[in-house]
């Protein structure tokens, strides 16, 4: 298991250089089956339109996902893994190789849905994102705090379900935060549309960073 997870962090520090080489912000957007990845990349790919977005989407099997994304408007590849929980940064590189990666600003990456396994793999992108949502329940990060740890942010999706539901939103940032202090909070709802503006104002920011840096 050392020497896996040691060769994928080796292809992601390669990931990572192809990425900054081409001024290309990527974000990995990882979370449990029908939190809502794709929803989010939906909003976001309608809403921001100033960047050039590409997405790679990782399932175990079909192509729905990718099928959403070109008709939200964005360059969609697929990685079917075949039964694996997760991506790993190889398959990601070979994706990345299919790319005008000289004509992208943002990439996308949703990972295969599941809590656990993508925590422990690094795919190279600057920023990871978990995703919850409301009726998964307030004790997500408690209950797989490795997910929440090693992500640069949290985005709390389906907040049009609070009235339905005993969530405690109050207790859901208090775990994240004594997790990862320093990750970056939004509440969003991808059926109102919620919190999506400021999403993509910050995703708007980091890449100007990236490209005046
Ligand atoms: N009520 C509500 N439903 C939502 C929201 N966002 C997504 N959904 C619904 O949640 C379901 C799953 O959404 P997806 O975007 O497919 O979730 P996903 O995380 O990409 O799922 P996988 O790719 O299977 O892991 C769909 O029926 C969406 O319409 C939201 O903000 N509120
Ligand atoms: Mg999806």
């Amino acid at each position: 298991m050392t020497n896996i997870l040691g060769d994928n962090d080796a292809a992601a520090q390669q990931n990572r250089q192809l990425l900054a080489d081409h001024n290309v912000l990527a974000v990995d957007l990882m979370g449990s089956p029908g939190c809502g990845k794709t929803s989010i990349l939906e909003r976001v790919i309608q809403q921001l339109k100033g960047l050039t977005i590409r997405v790679i989407e990782g399932d175990v099997a079909t192509a729905n996902d990718a099928e959403r994304i070109e008709a939200a408007g964005a360059e969609a590849f697929q990685i079917n893994t075949g039964g694996m929980c997760h991506l790993n940064a190889p398959m990601v590189r070979r994706a990345m190789d299919k790319m005008d990666l000289a004509g992208t600003d943002l990439l996308l990456i949703e990972n295969v849905g599941n809590l656990v396994c993508p925590a422990a793999f690094k795919l190279g992108a600057q920023y990871r994102f978990v995703v919850s949502s409301i009726p998964e329940g307030d004790d997500k990060p408690e209950k797989y705090p490795v997910a929440f740890r090693t992500s640069q942010g949290v985005i709390l999706n389906k907040l049009d379900l609070i009235p339905h539901s005993p969530f405690d939103t109050e207790k859901f940032w208090d775990l994240c935060g004594q997790l990862q202090p320093h990750a970056v909070q939004f509440a969003i709802s991808c059926t109102t549309g919620a919190g999506i503006t400021e999403l993509c104002q910050w995703l708007t920011e980091q890449h100007s960073q990236l490209t005046s840096a």
